[in-house]
């Protein structure tokens, strides 16, 4: 597996989000990243750093998803923050967890570069897979919305890319609900979403994600939601997990994207259903074994500083077929 990542995404580093007008410590840290590429180095893994991967013509790219007003938006806003550490958008954001930084506009755009550049690499060699470790985070992102840590959909727009060569599915395995990835596929059926995810009448995103949005117009039956409780146990969790594995198949689609998030993990600050640790070498080690796809896994969420190391390891070593250690 290769594993690609930017060290430029340490620029992003808003200290403070608000909850209910409460202002708490910022959990989208750069250190979450900077633990899982320490992870993949031990475990010998091919690691690139695409720093400065960014280009100037990716902006024309990333207008068929989000829309020209709202990614000049955040290039102004981001642009006058300067010595103030951060601010909280007034308009195209939908909480107020998603800070903006000076650096922000630029960092967002090269996470989402590399998902791009990382689906470009899988068409190329559709054998091998890619484990991108975009930050910031995508999944929350919509058209005309930055929200929950995203400001630029990375994996909407690398699913959009490959989309031009076959069917895609995306499954979304974050703690939350993937509102933007859904948002943006729902009146499409050459790209499938089906999201496992803490129930939103108790969780983040609390708008979406329930199990009767199924899609609409020509997308209609290819949007598919599992909302779980959030004392969902290892077993029921590899049970939902396989009941969206056969909407895939069933699908048959030539290339599978992974909306990757260790906030499933139980003891996770800002998320966490019941997963183990061993969970993670589960859930890769089934996903190996039952979607043989070319494969491109995207960083979303997960906050245990401490853990994501090992989570991230578990997952691989189920995933590439490795043993245990
Ligand atoms: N009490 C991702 O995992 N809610 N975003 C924080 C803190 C925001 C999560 C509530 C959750 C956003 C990519
Ligand atoms: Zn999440």
């Amino acid at each position: 597996m290769l594993v690609l990542f930017s060290s430029d995404h340490k620029r992003h580093n808003p200290k403070f989000e608000y909850y209910n007008g409460a202002k708490i410590p910022y959990a989208e840290r750069p250190e979450r990243i900077e633990k899982i590429v320490e992870a993949c180095r031990e475990m010998g893994l091919e690691l690139k750093d695409l720093k400065g991967i960014r280009t100037n013509k990716f902006t024309d790219k990333i207008e068929v998803l989000h829309s020209k007003q709202y990614i000049e938006y955040l290039k102004q806003t981001s642009g006058q923050v300067k010595n103030k550490d951060h601010i909280i958008p007034s308009v195209f954001i939908k909480d107020t967890h998603t800070p903006l930084t000076e650096s922000t506009y630029s960092v967002a755009l090269e996470s989402a570069e590399l998902a791009v550049e990382a689906a470009r690499r899988l068409k190329l060699n559709n054998s091998q897979s890619i484990y991108v470790l975009c930050r910031p985070p995508g999944h929350h992102a919509e058209e005309e919305s930055m929200a929950g840590y995203c400001y630029f959909n990375n994996i909407a727009l690398a699913a959009n890319d490959l989309s031009i060569d076959g069917k895609v599915a995306i499954l979304d395995i974050d703690f939350h609900h993937g509102n933007g990835t859904q948002k943006m596929f729902y009146r499409r059926d050459d790209v499938l979403y089906v999201s496992l995810h803490a129930d939103p009448k108790a969780a983040f995103p609390y708008q979406s994600g329930f199990s009767d949005e199924l899609g609409e117009a020509k997308g209609a039956g290819f949007n598919y939601n599992i909302p779980l409780p959030v004392d969902t146990t290892p077993k029921l969790y590899l049970k939902a997990l396989n009941n969206a594995i056969d909407r895939i198949n069933e699908y048959k689609p030539k290339y599978l994207l992974i909306s990757l998030g260790f906030d499933t993990f139980v003891d996770d600050p800002i998320g966490g259903l019941g997963l183990t640790e061993k969970t993670y070498f589960k859930i890769g080690q089934i996903l190996n074994e039952h979607l043989k796809y070319p494969t491109l896994i995207v960083q979303e969420g997960g906050y245990n500083i401490d853990k994501l190391g090992e989570l991230a390891k578990n997952f691989v070593t189920g995933f590439e077929n490795r043993y245990p250690s």
